[in-house]
Protein backbone atom coordinates (compact mmCIF):
# COMPACT_ATOMS: atom_id res chain seq x y z
CA UNK A 1 0.00 0.00 0.00
CA UNK A 2 1.36 3.45 -0.97
CA UNK A 3 2.26 6.17 1.47
CA UNK A 4 2.35 9.02 -0.09
CA UNK A 5 6.16 9.59 0.30
CA UNK A 6 7.64 9.86 -3.04
CA UNK A 7 11.14 8.61 -3.93
CA UNK A 8 12.78 11.92 -4.19
CA UNK A 9 11.37 13.16 -1.06
CA UNK A 10 13.15 10.53 0.57
CA UNK A 11 16.52 11.25 -0.90
CA UNK A 12 16.02 14.79 0.53
CA UNK A 13 15.09 13.37 3.88
CA UNK A 14 17.96 11.17 3.61
CA UNK A 15 20.04 13.89 2.73
CA UNK A 16 18.25 16.47 5.52
CA UNK A 17 19.35 13.87 7.99
CA UNK A 18 22.81 13.75 7.15
CA UNK A 19 23.63 17.31 6.49
CA UNK A 20 24.89 16.02 3.39
CA UNK A 21 25.19 18.35 0.20
CA UNK A 22 22.47 17.14 -1.69
CA UNK A 23 25.07 15.12 -4.44
CA UNK A 24 24.38 11.85 -3.58
CA UNK A 25 20.40 12.44 -3.76
CA UNK A 26 20.92 14.19 -7.50
CA UNK A 27 22.67 10.72 -8.39
CA UNK A 28 20.03 8.08 -6.78
CA UNK A 29 17.92 10.58 -8.69
CA UNK A 30 19.07 10.02 -11.90
CA UNK A 31 19.15 6.04 -11.30
CA UNK A 32 15.52 6.37 -10.47
CA UNK A 33 14.88 8.20 -13.85
CA UNK A 34 17.40 5.39 -15.83
CA UNK A 35 14.90 3.01 -13.98
CA UNK A 36 12.05 4.59 -15.41
CA UNK A 37 13.38 4.99 -18.57
CA UNK A 38 14.43 0.87 -18.58
CA UNK A 39 11.46 -0.13 -17.44
CA UNK A 40 9.85 1.58 -20.32
CA UNK A 41 12.57 0.03 -22.35
CA UNK A 42 11.61 -3.50 -21.15
CA UNK A 43 8.04 -3.18 -21.42
CA UNK A 44 7.73 -2.37 -24.89
CA UNK A 45 10.92 -4.77 -26.32
CA UNK A 46 8.72 -7.52 -27.47
CA UNK A 47 6.29 -4.79 -29.47
CA UNK A 48 9.23 -3.42 -31.47
CA UNK A 49 11.60 -6.09 -32.02
CA UNK A 50 14.35 -5.28 -29.68
CA UNK A 51 14.52 -8.78 -28.01
CA UNK A 52 17.19 -11.20 -28.52
CA UNK A 53 21.22 -11.28 -28.80
CA UNK A 54 23.05 -9.16 -30.73
CA UNK A 55 25.66 -11.89 -31.74
CA UNK A 56 28.31 -10.68 -29.12
CA UNK A 57 29.79 -11.88 -25.90
CA UNK A 58 31.04 -9.18 -23.29
CA UNK A 59 33.71 -9.16 -20.90
CA UNK A 60 32.94 -11.91 -18.88
CA UNK A 61 32.36 -14.07 -21.66
CA UNK A 62 28.57 -13.56 -21.80
CA UNK A 63 26.23 -13.46 -24.83
CA UNK A 64 24.66 -10.11 -25.12
CA UNK A 65 21.39 -9.30 -25.59
CA UNK A 66 19.78 -6.41 -27.59
CA UNK A 67 18.00 -4.92 -24.34
CA UNK A 68 22.02 -5.18 -22.48
CA UNK A 69 23.18 -2.86 -24.56
CA UNK A 70 20.26 -0.04 -24.94
CA UNK A 71 20.65 -0.46 -20.62
CA UNK A 72 24.00 -0.05 -19.98
CA UNK A 73 23.46 3.22 -23.04
CA UNK A 74 20.57 4.82 -20.84
CA UNK A 75 22.79 4.71 -17.30
CA UNK A 76 25.63 5.92 -19.24
CA UNK A 77 23.52 8.81 -21.13
CA UNK A 78 21.35 9.60 -17.88
CA UNK A 79 24.79 9.79 -15.77
CA UNK A 80 26.14 12.25 -17.83
CA UNK A 81 24.02 15.19 -16.15
CA UNK A 82 25.45 13.95 -12.77
CA UNK A 83 28.90 15.55 -12.62
CA UNK A 84 29.37 14.59 -9.14
CA UNK A 85 29.79 10.99 -10.71
CA UNK A 86 33.45 10.46 -12.22
CA UNK A 87 32.89 7.35 -13.62
CA UNK A 88 31.25 4.17 -13.64
CA UNK A 89 32.06 0.77 -13.75
CA UNK A 90 29.73 -1.44 -15.31
CA UNK A 91 29.06 -5.33 -15.83
CA UNK A 92 28.92 -4.50 -19.63
CA UNK A 93 32.09 -2.03 -20.47
CA UNK A 94 35.93 -3.95 -19.93
CA UNK A 95 37.14 -0.60 -18.51
CA UNK A 96 35.88 2.00 -16.24
CA UNK A 97 34.05 4.83 -18.08
CA UNK A 98 35.65 7.88 -17.15
CA UNK A 99 32.40 10.75 -17.19
CA UNK A 100 34.08 13.41 -19.63
CA UNK A 101 34.07 16.75 -17.88
CA UNK A 102 33.79 14.90 -14.25
CA UNK A 103 37.18 14.78 -13.29
CA UNK A 104 36.07 16.61 -9.51
CA UNK A 105 32.84 13.92 -9.10
CA UNK A 106 33.28 13.10 -5.66
CA UNK A 107 31.44 9.71 -6.37
CA UNK A 108 31.69 6.36 -8.59
CA UNK A 109 28.71 4.43 -9.67
CA UNK A 110 28.76 0.37 -10.21
CA UNK A 111 26.42 -1.18 -11.87
CA UNK A 112 24.58 -4.59 -13.69
CA UNK A 113 22.02 -2.27 -15.83
CA UNK A 114 20.02 -5.56 -16.66
CA UNK A 115 20.58 -8.30 -13.84
CA UNK A 116 19.26 -11.41 -15.42
CA UNK A 117 18.55 -10.46 -19.12
CA UNK A 118 18.41 -14.25 -20.02
CA UNK A 119 15.15 -14.02 -18.29
CA UNK A 120 14.02 -11.11 -21.14
CA UNK A 121 12.41 -13.51 -24.01
CA UNK A 122 10.12 -15.49 -21.74
CA UNK A 123 8.99 -12.32 -19.72
CA UNK A 124 10.91 -13.54 -16.57
CA UNK A 125 11.17 -10.44 -14.11
CA UNK A 126 15.26 -8.74 -14.10
CA UNK A 127 16.67 -6.22 -12.32
CA UNK A 128 19.21 -3.06 -12.05
CA UNK A 129 22.33 -3.49 -9.05
CA UNK A 130 24.04 -0.34 -8.01
CA UNK A 131 26.18 0.41 -5.66
CA UNK A 132 27.99 4.23 -5.05
CA UNK A 133 31.16 4.59 -3.39
CA UNK A 134 32.75 7.83 -2.27
CA UNK A 135 36.14 8.62 -4.50
CA UNK A 136 39.41 8.85 -2.18
CA UNK A 137 40.05 12.37 -1.73
CA UNK A 138 43.64 11.92 -3.37
CA UNK A 139 42.39 11.19 -7.05
CA UNK A 140 40.08 14.18 -7.43
CA UNK A 141 40.75 16.17 -10.72
CA UNK A 142 41.89 12.81 -12.32
CA UNK A 143 40.13 10.63 -14.60
CA UNK A 144 38.32 8.04 -13.35
CA UNK A 145 40.11 5.00 -13.06
CA UNK A 146 39.93 1.36 -11.83
CA UNK A 147 41.72 2.33 -8.74
CA UNK A 148 38.70 4.44 -7.80
CA UNK A 149 36.77 1.25 -7.78
CA UNK A 150 38.78 -1.17 -5.28
CA UNK A 151 37.47 -0.67 -2.45
CA UNK A 152 35.09 -2.82 0.51
CA UNK A 153 31.61 -2.94 0.23
CA UNK A 154 31.80 -1.85 3.70
CA UNK A 155 32.59 1.81 2.46
CA UNK A 156 29.70 1.64 -0.10
CA UNK A 157 27.95 5.13 0.64
CA UNK A 158 24.30 3.83 -0.93
CA UNK A 159 23.27 0.74 -2.53
CA UNK A 160 20.16 -1.02 -4.21
CA UNK A 161 18.83 -2.38 -6.89
CA UNK A 162 15.22 -1.95 -9.34
CA UNK A 163 13.29 -5.42 -9.77
CA UNK A 164 11.21 -5.18 -13.16
CA UNK A 165 8.68 -7.55 -12.46
CA UNK A 166 4.96 -7.20 -12.72
CA UNK A 167 5.41 -3.97 -10.85
CA UNK A 168 8.98 -1.88 -10.76
CA UNK A 169 10.34 -1.63 -7.47
CA UNK A 170 13.42 0.72 -6.52
CA UNK A 171 15.12 -0.50 -3.20
CA UNK A 172 17.47 1.31 -1.44
CA UNK A 173 19.62 1.97 1.46
CA UNK A 174 21.62 5.73 1.89
CA UNK A 175 23.30 3.72 4.74
CA UNK A 176 20.35 3.84 7.32
CA UNK A 177 17.11 1.68 6.69
CA UNK A 178 16.02 -0.24 3.77
CA UNK A 179 13.07 1.53 2.00
CA UNK A 180 11.08 0.13 -0.82
CA UNK A 181 9.31 2.03 -3.38
CA UNK A 182 6.79 0.86 -6.35
CA UNK A 183 6.58 2.77 -9.50
CA UNK A 184 3.07 4.07 -10.61
CA UNK A 185 3.37 3.93 -14.32
CA UNK A 186 0.86 6.02 -14.87
CA UNK A 187 2.32 9.18 -13.71
CA UNK A 188 5.94 7.92 -13.77
CA UNK A 189 6.30 8.51 -9.79
CA UNK A 190 8.00 5.42 -7.55
CA UNK A 191 5.73 5.92 -4.08
CA UNK A 192 7.15 4.27 -0.49
CA UNK A 193 4.93 1.10 -0.20
CA UNK A 194 7.84 -1.36 2.13
CA UNK A 195 9.34 1.48 4.79
CA UNK A 196 11.93 0.40 6.81
CA UNK A 197 12.14 -3.33 5.35
CA UNK A 198 13.91 -6.23 7.59
CA UNK A 199 14.49 -9.30 6.70
CA UNK A 200 12.49 -12.28 8.37
CA UNK A 201 14.22 -14.76 10.54
CA UNK A 202 13.88 -18.23 10.59
CA UNK A 203 13.96 -20.62 7.90
CA UNK A 204 12.41 -19.11 4.54
CA UNK A 205 12.86 -20.69 0.85
CA UNK A 206 16.86 -21.65 -0.69
CA UNK A 207 17.54 -20.25 -3.97
CA UNK A 208 20.42 -22.41 -5.52
CA UNK A 209 20.79 -23.61 -9.20
CA UNK A 210 20.63 -27.36 -8.39
CA UNK A 211 21.52 -28.19 -11.97
CA UNK A 212 25.41 -27.09 -11.12
CA UNK A 213 25.31 -29.83 -8.48
CA UNK A 214 27.68 -32.41 -10.31
CA UNK A 215 30.36 -29.28 -10.27
CA UNK A 216 30.23 -28.46 -6.09
CA UNK A 217 32.73 -30.13 -3.80
CA UNK A 218 31.13 -32.28 -1.11
CA UNK A 219 30.64 -29.64 1.48
CA UNK A 220 28.93 -27.75 -0.98
CA UNK A 221 26.49 -30.89 -1.69
CA UNK A 222 25.91 -31.76 1.92
CA UNK A 223 25.16 -28.27 2.86
CA UNK A 224 22.57 -27.67 0.11
CA UNK A 225 21.42 -30.94 0.63
CA UNK A 226 20.34 -30.25 4.09
CA UNK A 227 18.75 -26.84 3.39
CA UNK A 228 17.10 -29.25 1.12
CA UNK A 229 15.60 -31.57 4.04
CA UNK A 230 15.16 -28.76 6.93
CA UNK A 231 11.70 -27.60 7.97
CA UNK A 232 10.43 -24.08 7.71
CA UNK A 233 8.03 -21.97 9.77
CA UNK A 234 5.52 -23.36 7.36
CA UNK A 235 6.56 -26.87 6.24
CA UNK A 236 9.29 -28.43 4.45
CA UNK A 237 11.64 -25.57 2.94
CA UNK A 238 10.87 -24.67 -0.32
CA UNK A 239 13.43 -23.91 -3.25
CA UNK A 240 13.09 -20.63 -5.34
CA UNK A 241 15.10 -20.06 -8.12
CA UNK A 242 14.60 -17.23 -10.97
CA UNK A 243 17.61 -16.42 -12.69
CA UNK A 244 17.99 -12.78 -11.53
CA UNK A 245 19.57 -12.16 -8.77
CA UNK A 246 17.75 -9.00 -7.69
CA UNK A 247 14.56 -10.82 -8.05
CA UNK A 248 15.14 -13.64 -6.08
CA UNK A 249 17.24 -11.44 -3.05
CA UNK A 250 14.13 -9.52 -3.30
CA UNK A 251 11.98 -12.42 -2.30
CA UNK A 252 14.31 -13.21 0.41
CA UNK A 253 14.46 -9.69 1.90
CA UNK A 254 10.56 -9.84 2.41
CA UNK A 255 10.10 -13.10 3.20
CA UNK A 256 13.55 -14.53 4.22
CA UNK A 257 15.69 -17.28 3.45
CA UNK A 258 19.11 -18.04 1.47
CA UNK A 259 20.54 -17.48 -2.23
CA UNK A 260 23.85 -18.90 -2.71
CA UNK A 261 25.64 -19.35 -5.67
CA UNK A 262 28.62 -21.70 -4.70
CA UNK A 263 32.09 -22.28 -6.38
CA UNK A 264 31.83 -24.68 -9.26
CA UNK A 265 34.52 -26.71 -10.78
CA UNK A 266 34.78 -24.56 -13.98
CA UNK A 267 34.09 -21.20 -12.15
CA UNK A 268 36.14 -21.74 -8.80
CA UNK A 269 35.63 -18.02 -7.86
CA UNK A 270 31.75 -18.50 -8.28
CA UNK A 271 29.66 -16.64 -11.18
CA UNK A 272 28.58 -13.37 -9.69
CA UNK A 273 30.45 -10.49 -9.49
CA UNK A 274 32.05 -8.19 -6.38
CA UNK A 275 31.53 -4.82 -7.55
CA UNK A 276 28.15 -4.45 -9.23
CA UNK A 277 26.13 -7.63 -7.96
CA UNK A 278 27.53 -9.29 -4.52
CA UNK A 279 28.74 -5.87 -3.11
CA UNK A 280 25.69 -3.56 -3.21
CA UNK A 281 23.53 -5.94 -2.23
CA UNK A 282 25.49 -7.37 0.68
CA UNK A 283 25.48 -3.77 1.67
CA UNK A 284 21.83 -3.66 1.41
CA UNK A 285 20.53 -6.87 3.17
CA UNK A 286 23.24 -6.16 6.04
CA UNK A 287 20.87 -2.55 6.49
CA UNK A 288 18.00 -4.92 6.58
CA UNK A 289 19.24 -7.54 9.06
CA UNK A 290 20.27 -9.92 7.04
CA UNK A 291 24.22 -11.13 6.07
CA UNK A 292 26.40 -12.16 3.05
CA UNK A 293 29.47 -14.25 2.76
CA UNK A 294 31.86 -15.76 0.09
CA UNK A 295 31.69 -19.03 2.90
CA UNK A 296 34.82 -17.97 4.73
CA UNK A 297 34.61 -13.72 4.86
CA UNK A 298 32.00 -11.33 5.27
CA UNK A 299 31.57 -10.00 1.72
CA UNK A 300 31.57 -6.37 2.69
CA UNK A 301 35.27 -7.06 3.87
CA UNK A 302 36.43 -8.13 0.86
CA UNK A 303 38.81 -5.39 -0.92
CA UNK A 304 38.44 -6.09 -4.63
CA UNK A 305 41.63 -6.21 -6.76
CA UNK A 306 39.93 -6.01 -10.07
CA UNK A 307 36.97 -4.23 -11.81
CA UNK A 308 34.91 -8.04 -12.57
CA UNK A 309 36.41 -10.01 -9.47
CA UNK A 310 33.84 -13.02 -9.20
CA UNK A 311 33.10 -14.18 -5.39
CA UNK A 312 30.85 -17.25 -4.74
CA UNK A 313 27.87 -15.68 -2.24
CA UNK A 314 25.60 -16.74 0.38
CA UNK A 315 23.14 -13.84 1.18
CA UNK A 316 20.24 -13.97 3.08
CA UNK A 317 19.04 -13.61 6.64
CA UNK A 318 21.21 -13.75 9.35
CA UNK A 319 20.65 -17.40 10.99
CA UNK A 320 20.07 -18.91 7.51
CA UNK A 321 23.71 -17.95 6.20
CA UNK A 322 25.15 -18.60 9.90
CA UNK A 323 23.98 -21.95 9.20
CA UNK A 324 25.61 -22.11 5.34
CA UNK A 325 28.84 -20.59 7.30
CA UNK A 326 28.48 -23.73 10.01
CA UNK A 327 27.61 -26.21 6.97
CA UNK A 328 30.89 -25.08 5.48
CA UNK A 329 33.10 -24.97 8.06
CA UNK A 330 35.97 -23.63 8.70
CA UNK A 331 39.09 -23.17 6.28
CA UNK A 332 36.65 -23.29 3.09
CA UNK A 333 39.01 -23.21 0.18
P1 LIG B 1 22.58 -12.69 -16.75
O1 LIG B 1 22.51 -11.24 -16.31
O2 LIG B 1 23.69 -12.95 -17.71
O3 LIG B 1 21.26 -13.23 -17.20
O4 LIG B 1 23.01 -13.52 -15.45
C1 LIG B 1 22.21 -13.47 -14.34
C2 LIG B 1 23.05 -13.73 -13.12
O5 LIG B 1 24.21 -12.95 -13.12
C3 LIG B 1 22.24 -13.52 -11.85
O6 LIG B 1 21.26 -12.53 -11.95
C4 LIG B 1 21.64 -14.89 -11.57
O7 LIG B 1 21.36 -15.12 -10.21
C5 LIG B 1 22.70 -15.83 -12.09
O8 LIG B 1 23.42 -15.10 -13.09
C6 LIG B 1 22.13 -17.06 -12.69
O9 LIG B 1 23.17 -17.87 -13.11
P2 LIG B 1 22.91 -19.41 -13.58
O10 LIG B 1 22.16 -19.33 -14.88
O11 LIG B 1 24.29 -19.96 -13.74
O12 LIG B 1 22.14 -20.08 -12.48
Amino acid sequence: MATGLTLSEQFFRDQAASGASGDLSTVLNRISLAARMLASEIMRAGFVGKLGLTGDSNVQGEQVRQLDIISNDIVSQVMDHAPMIAGIGSEELEDVYAMPGSEHGKYVLTIDPLDGSGNVDVDGAMGTIFGIYRRPEERSGLPADVADFLQPGRDLVAAGYVLYGPSTMFVYTAGGSVHGFTLDRSIGTFFLTHPSIRIPEGAGTYAVNEANESEWDDRTRDMVATFRRQQSRCGPRQARYSGALAADVHRILLRGGVFMYPPTSSRPEGKLRLLYENAPLAFLISHAGGAATDGRRDILDITPTELHQRTPLYIGSSGDVAEVQRLLGPGRD
